[in-house]
Parts: C-alpha cells; structure tokens; sequence
C-alpha cells in the first residue's frame, strides 16, 4: 500500500502523489460510494498499486477540514492577500475572513501586498494590532518580489490556499511562488477566468516535496450565519484567555454584567475595533435566529 496525497481529480480519476514525488491515476474504491464518501483533492490516502502508474484508492484518512469552495481537504494555511490601498484595506473584511478560518480550525497568516503604495505607519499599525491578536503578517510587493521568499517559507511543508479580495495581488503573488500554473493578473472582469461555467476541480499545486497550493483563491463567500451564536467567540483569539472568566457561564460577552471580555476591552487588551466587529457579527447573527 502506498500513501500519498490527492493532487488532482478528473471525472472520476484521481492523481494521487506519494512521498517519493511519483504521481499515480486511482479510481476510488466501490465501497466509497455506498458510503457516501468521495475523495477529494487534499485528501490523504492509501492506494493499492495496480502498476507502476495506476492503482486504486482504498482507504482515505479522516480529515481534519474540508472546504466547500474550492473543494479542497487538509488545508494547513491559508494566506490572506490584502493591500493598504488600491483597493483601500477593509478591516471588517479581513476580520470576517478571519473569523471564517479560526471557524474552520485553519492557522492564518496575513500577508499585506503592495507595500510601495502604503505609507510605513500604516503598515506599522497593521502589523502591531494583528501581531498582538496572535497572527504572522509578511509585508510583499507582487512586482519588486520584497517578502516573496518569507511567504515560501512559510508554506513549507503545508497546504496554504490564498484568499482575499480583488485586485490585491493574489495571482501576482501566486505566480511569483511557483512557476508550474500562470494566473491571469490585472483588471480583468473575470470573463477569460479559468472555469467559470464549467465544474473544475481544484488542484495542489506542488511547490516542492510536500508543500502545497490550492489553484484557486478560497473563503470567497462571507457568509456566516451558518455559525452558531455561542461558538462566534471561539474565533477570536484574543479572547480565548479570558473565556471562561466571566461572571455567568453562558456569557455571550454582549449585554451581560460581570462580563471578562468587556472588561478586557475596557483595560485595551482587546481592541475596541475588533470587539465591534464581534458585536456587529453577533447582532447579524442573533437577527438572523429571529427570521426563523
Ligand atoms: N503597485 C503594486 N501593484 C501590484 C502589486 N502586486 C500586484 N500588483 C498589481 O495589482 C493588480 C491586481 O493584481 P492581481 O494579481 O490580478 O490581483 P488579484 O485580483 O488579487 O488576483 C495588477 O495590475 C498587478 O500588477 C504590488 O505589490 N504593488
Ligand atoms: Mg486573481
Ligand atoms: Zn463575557
């Protein structure tokens, strides 16, 4: 039996890559189906070798996350492109983008692009709170290839997916990492895109020997009401050290006395921005609960 990693998946055929970098062309077991289980691109899995080039899939190791859009299993990473300007920083959505990963148990890393159009106390600013919060954050510039090097390093060994608004720079910084896949960068309104009306799996794009990227940017849809209300302050992480300490167990650190969190906003541990935002998201959330 071999173990390996999906890299790829075609209309039922699966590229499965082992340790030693050898790609083989799997079907999945019958067995999967009646499970109700299919492989997915990220997934680990052991194959029983047919030939030198082909085998089948028998066994695929639990995951530990699995993304919608992309489809996508075991991501390690993932990097979120922003720049300062063109287009101006949206702290609330890099927040919910935020949010969304700690929601999947997946380690952000923040990479702040185009760090020629921003001014230096801005970009000091950034890096002091999200450094506070408990998150790395590289400074690149797509076009001279400052903190290119950084960004690999950090990937090394892992499954990184970026994500990101538009025309921060993701598909500069994805073709300055690899040289396998050429991404389409500028202003184009997404008709030339890869994909867009036909079903297309993702793929891992190898870097080297274990380490990979997803083709496609993720986290594209913001949506999180699917969250539940008391898990929303689990992906805070500046909360986690207070939780637990406030006056009533079931404190959604909103309109509650004695609450720690609070109190901790108050001493400007945690930023009055951020908690904001987690009583924006709360609300939304509560509303939302409302509606049904
Ligand atoms: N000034 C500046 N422009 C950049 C930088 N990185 C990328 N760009 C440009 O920003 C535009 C959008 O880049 P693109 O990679 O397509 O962004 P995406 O939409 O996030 O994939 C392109 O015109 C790039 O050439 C950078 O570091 N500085
Ligand atoms: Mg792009
Ligand atoms: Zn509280």
């Amino acid at each position: 039996m071999e173990e390996g990693v999906i890299v790829k998946g075609i209309a039922g055929f699966y590229y499965v890559e082992d340790n030693d970098e050898n790609i083989f062309e799997c079907k999945a077991r019958g067995i999967f189906r009646k499970e109700k289980l299919s492989p997915i691109v990220g997934d680990r899995v052991y194959v029983e070798l047919l030939d030198d080039k082909h085998g089948i899939i028998n066994e695929i190791q639990p995951r530990k996350n699995q993304l919608v859009r992309p489809l996508v299993a075991n991501i390690d990473q993932a990097i979120l492109v922003f720049a300062l300007k063109k287009p101006d920083i949206n702290y609330l959505l890099l927040d919910k983008l935020l949010i969304l990963i700690e929601h999947y148990g997946i380690n952000a890393l923040i990479c702040i692009n185009k760090s020629d159009l921003a001014d230096a106390d801005e970009i000091e600013k950034i890096k002091h709170s999200y450094k506070g919060i408990g998150y790395d954050l590289i400074i690149t510039n797509g076009k001279t290839g400052e903190g290119i090097e950084l960004l690999k390093e950090s990937m090394k060994g892992k499954i990184s997916v970026f994500a990101g608004p538009s025309g921060v720079g993701k598909s500069t910084i994805f073709n300055k990492v690899q040289d396998k896949v050429v991404m389409e960068t500028g202003d184009i309104s997404g008709k030339v895109e890869r994909g867009k009306h036909t079903t297309r799996h993702s793929e891992l794009i190898k870097i080297s020997q274990g380490t990979f990227l997803v083709d496609t940017p993720g986290f594209s849809s913001l949506d999180l009401s699917f969250m539940e209300i008391g898990d929303l302050q689990y992906s805070f992480r500046e909360f986690a050290k207070y939780l637990g300490e406030c006056k009533y167990s079931s404190c959604i650190h909103g309109k509650e006395s004695g609450c720690k969190v609070k109190e901790m906003v108050e001493k400007g541990k945690i930023t009055q921005e951020r908690y904001n935002t987690y009583l924006g998201i709360l609300k939304e959330l509560q509303e939302n609960r409302r509606k049904w």
